[in-house]
């Protein structure tokens, strides 16, 4: 290549790095990814079972988690930890049922904070095992994701 056809080929590269950065510009309405799903191991007699995760919201406008189902358990709840009067650590529903996932921000569960519970296990939660959740936005729809069980 000599001198000209090589600025030339820099000068059509920037070109199409610019019309492609254009097309990275935020999407219309949220835009939902579950990173790290996980979950503590724990027998099946143990009745519940609680899953963490990270969930992004790349989009333009804020999203909702409203809830949740699984084959692994009886009954999904979205959970908020907290310190109950006695100074102990309790857990309850989230207030208002849902968890807001904001605009160009995230939610994070984690333990000692939101999660969800998962009630009536049906299933051992086997270190290395996988099991699919299926969680419900507002606006995004239903969006299934394999947690990880694993130790934390
Ligand atoms: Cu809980």
């Amino acid at each position: 290549m000599n001198k000209e056809k090589g600025s030339y080929f820099v000068l059509v590269v920037i070109i199409i790095g610019m019309v492609l950065a254009g097309c990275q510009s935020r999407p219309q309405g949220p835009q939902i990814n579950i990173e790290t799903p996980w979950g503590r191991p724990s027998p099946k007699i143990a009745d519940a079972g609680a899953f963490y995760m990270i969930i992004r919201n790349t989009g333009s406008e804020p999203d909702k988690l409203i809830g949740g189902k699984s084959s692994a358990c009886g009954m999904v709840e979205l959970h908020e930890s907290y310190l109950t009067a006695e100074g102990a650590m309790g857990m309850r529903p989230v207030q208002g049922g849902v968890i807001e996932v904001p605009a160009g921000g995230q939610a994070e569960l984690k333990v000692g904070g939101l999660h969800i519970m998962c009630l009536k296990k049906l299933v051992d939660f086997t270190p290395g095992t996988k099991l699919q959740l299926a969680l419900e936005f507002e606006k995004s729809g239903e969006k299934t994701v394999d947690v990880e069980i694993r130790q934390p």
